[in-house]
């Protein structure tokens, strides 16, 4: 326990029988504890504000989008729902509906979510850069406050490294941790942004006090300021010459995050933009034919039999008692319908293509179920995620959400969810089922 301070801990806690021996010494104060070894004239108050601000916004962007995100997969719930039983907020989810209104409402948030996402890791970067003399602060401990802050920070860095790492390995469709993605990255940012409140507020005088004295931008002018290091323990007590000025590190940071945005933004917009998506894993450059496009998971990893998607295959519809079942002939004997409907993937990237097959709502009509508040969507697909899915009221009613047949004038290939899969406007992207051969109306 704290040994120096000013005895706050011990009337909290009780005293510690140790307390009586004559304190500890300090730990000898060498290499990184001791603070003449941090150079650097450009580490201040001054840039961790400046920087912090930055990733703020960044923050904010991901964090919104982020919860909407969990509101648009968590539509209604059902099989849906990514964190089973009831997660944090679950009621919320349930009373927030996700609309089919604009077709591209979830690729413009999804997007936003992983091109800021991704364009926030200079930021981030910088901003521990600029606070390391900090994490070598001795004592670690001074007071009771001053612990709950350093842990507060603990968690506040742990769980922002943990948010950015899983996100990019998610956006990379790479998988090397045991749990999984969703309610890990989902979990984690609540602690994120719990402990982005107290630190904001901690930190905010702070904050305020150094726009006040230097400007929020002056720096970035070329103008050289002054910090005491005697108020800041990350101002350099022996700094060395500068070898970069404030604006030239922020202006360098800044342009890698814009690039790194700019080439995020490459696969979420999709035509010749994709070709500067040098991160993206869907690979930049895709084929000329009509099926050549983006491909989640293929039906050998979906473990999909091939002569299950043949001749023997029908779809079933259902509603109360009533069931048709269909062969892909009856199918395409239906009144066609063709929408221009975007992919959207929660990994960022989105690919718009023109789909044709038979409205939901019409297949609801056959069999008097189109008055049913959701659509339970099975496929042939026997396990994993995304084999099921449910859609809402918004979805399953919606004019444009078809089961579709072909894509561009052509039969689905097998990989892009042939016989037939659904496809609806403003979803994310795991909604969009593939190989369906169930459809219920109202069964959840
Ligand atoms: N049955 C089934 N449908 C599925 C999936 C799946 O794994 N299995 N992946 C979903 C996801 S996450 C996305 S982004 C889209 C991708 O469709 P595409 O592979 O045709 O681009 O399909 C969705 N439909
Ligand atoms: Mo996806």
């Amino acid at each position: 326990m704290e040994q120096r301070g000013d005895g706050f801990l011990e009337r909290a806690f009780g005293a510690d029988p140790d307390a009586r021996k004559p304190p500890a010494p300090d730990p000898p104060q060498i290499g990184p504890f001791k603070r003449s070894f941090w150079k650097s004239p450009v580490r201040g108050p001054w840039l961790t504000s400046f920087t912090g601000s930055a990733l703020l916004v960044a923050i904010v962007v991901c964090a919104v989008t982020g919860f909407l995100s969990h509101v648009a997969y968590e539509t209604t719930l059902g099989e849906n729902a990514v964190v089973l039983g009831d997660g944090p907020l679950t009621f919320l989810y349930e009373w927030l509906s996700w609309p089919a209104g604009w077709a591209y409402l979830y690729a413009v948030t999804q997007g936003m979510h992983v091109i800021f996402g991704v364009a926030a890791i200079p930021l981030l970067l910088l901003k521990l850069w600029s606070v390391i003399p900090k994490f070598f602060e001795r004592p670690a401990v001074r007071s009771l406050a001053h612990m709950l802050e350093r842990t507060s920070l603990a968690l506040f860095i742990g769980s922002a490294l943990f948010l950015f790492v899983t996100g990019l390995l998610n956006i990379q469709g790479w998988y090397p941790f045991g749990f999984s993605f969703v309610p890990a990255h989902y979990y984690a940012s609540f602690v994120f942004v719990g402990a982005l409140i107290l630190h904001l507020a901690l930190k905010l005088p702070l904050v305020a006090r150094s726009f006040r004295e230097h400007g929020v931008t002056r720096p970035l002018g070329g103008q050289t300021i002054e910090e005491d290091s005697a108020l800041h323990e990350t101002v350099a007590t022996q700094p060395d010459p500068a070898t970069i000025s404030r604006r030239g590190l922020v202006g360098m940071v800044g342009a890698t995050s814009l690039a790194l945005a700019v080439m995020m933004a490459g696969q979420s917009i999709g035509g010749p933009l994709r070709r500067i998506a040098l991160l993206a894993p869907r690979g930049q450059v895709l084929g000329t034919g009509p099926n050549d496009f983006q491909i989640n998971k293929t039906a050998a990893a979906a473990q999909i039999d091939v002569a299950d998607t043949g001749q023997k295959w029908a779809l079933d519809v259902i509603a109360g008692g009533e069931q048709a079942s269909l062969t892909r002939a009856d199918l395409l004997a239906l009144p066609q319908v063709t929408e221009r409907l975007p992919i959207a993937c929660v990994e960022g990237w989105s690919t718009a293509q023109d789909w044709t097959g038979v409205p939901l709502i019409e297949l609801g009509r056959m069999v008097g179920g189109d008055a049913a508040e959701t659509l339970l969507v099975q496929s042939l697909q026997k396990s994993g995620s995304f084999s099921e899915v449910v859609l809402n009221r918004a979805q399953l009613s919606d004019e444009r959400s078809l089961l579709a047949l072909q894509v561009n004038g052509v039969d689905l290939s097998l990989d892009h969810g042939f016989p037939a899969r659904i496809i609806v406007p403003g979803a994310p992207g795991v909604h969009n089922t593939k190989w369906v051969n169930r459809l219920s109306f109202g069964a959840v």
